[in-house]
């Protein structure tokens, strides 16, 4: 009777120092497993003299019966307890300021460059790419620009080999179009261009969308109009526009057009160069030295096409007058669009 009340007193100093659930399993092999102390000593009670045996039987199953419940309730304080612990250590705070996720925009030279493929599209004409890597002779020799032609120096134009250039207009790409297919045509090339030159209105790299039309019976007039609709619904109805006598080696007959200067509506200004015009466009008939090229026949085919500088349009429309702002990636600047 000793025996066992030592038992339950030993139980009893055990579990003081239980504090956890794996404490608590230990505790329970040690009095209840199959080698345990509780269970050995019931093994025992067959060596004990039979008169004794009742009461030493009853006496051990009280203790392991008082065991088992003491387990039982000890184990569902340790689980309320870690369950609590859990909740306050996955408590959220939701008074504290949430997590920012900066938004990106379209930056403003694509923002134009839709807006000008958008206004073309809607006018029918097909859009096409091409290499910015680029043949010398799809960049120069097919375009009617001779060897000697300023514009094929290496000060100008980035030069990967004796043949090959980074181009320097998207112009090859309609070459490359028209070797492809035949009239009617109507195409515009959107893309980077590069040329070596740096300051206040040139970066190495820009943007350029050019256009041509060829057909039977394309005339100056079909030029005029399809750029006039153009200018109006990028700068507005109201704006004038003028035609001006220029020269290309691979238009003939040549011209820039201007826009009425936006900024001081033709009185003349720093930005107009006290002319009243800001220049927007080059464009004209294409030479039939190109045709030739491309295997066209002159006696049947007429064409017309233009090219435009997108951040040109860019900084008359939003009034920037420092074309390197586009690709310093300021924060400050690109947020405005
Ligand atoms: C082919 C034949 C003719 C494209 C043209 C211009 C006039 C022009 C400049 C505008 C500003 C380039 O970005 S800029 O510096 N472009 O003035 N471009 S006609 O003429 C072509 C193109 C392709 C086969």
């Amino acid at each position: 009777m000793e025996e066992i009340l030592s038992l339950k007193n030993s139980f009893l100093e055990d579990s003081k120092s239980v504090n956890s659930l794996a404490d608590l399993q230990q505790l329970k092999v040690k009095y209840l497993g199959k080698k345990g102390l509780v269970t050995s000593k019931l093994k025992t009670l067959s060596s004990i003299p039979p008169e004794l045996r009742p009461a030493s039987g009853k006496a051990v199953n009280e203790v392991k019966v008082y065991i088992e419940e003491e387990i039982k309730r000890k184990e569902s304080l340790l689980k309320q307890e870690e369950h609590k612990r859990r909740i306050l250590s996955e408590a959220i705070d939701i008074t504290l300021p949430g997590k920012f996720t900066p938004f990106g925009r379209e930056h403003p030279i694509n923002k134009i460059l839709s807006e000008i493929t958008d206004i073309f599209v809607s006018m029918g004409f097909a859009v096409e790419e091409g290499p910015e890597v680029e043949l010398d002779y799809y960049n120069f020799e097919a375009l009617n620009i001779p060897k000697n032609h300023p514009a094929r120096d290496m000060q100008d134009t980035f030069y990967i080999s004796d043949e090959v250039v980074l181009r320097t207009h998207t112009s090859p790409v309609q070459v490359r179009v028209m070797e492809r297919k035949n009239p009617p045509l109507k195409v515009i090339a959107p893309g980077k261009v590069y040329r070596c030159d740096a300051d206040i209105s040139h970066t190495p790299m820009f943007h350029q969308v050019e256009g041509f039309m060829v057909d039977t019976d394309i005339a100056f007039s079909d030029l005029k109009g399809v750029l006039e609709s153009f200018i109006h619904s990028i700068v507005g109805i109201e704006t004038p526009i003028r035609f001006r006598p220029s020269f290309f080696p691979f238009t003939e007959p040549s011209a820039e057009i201007d826009i009425g200067c936006i900024f001081c509506s033709g009185e003349g200004c720093r930005v107009c160069k006290t002319t009243g015009w800001l220049e927007i466009l080059g464009a004209g008939m294409i030479n039939p030295k190109v045709f030739e090229m491309v295997g066209y026949d002159t006696d049947v085919y007429s064409g017309f096409a233009f090219g435009m500088g997108v951040e040109r349009i860019a900084m008359l429309k939003y009034s920037i007058d420092d074309i390197r702002i586009f690709f310093e990636n300021d924060m400050r600047f690109l947020k405005q669009f």
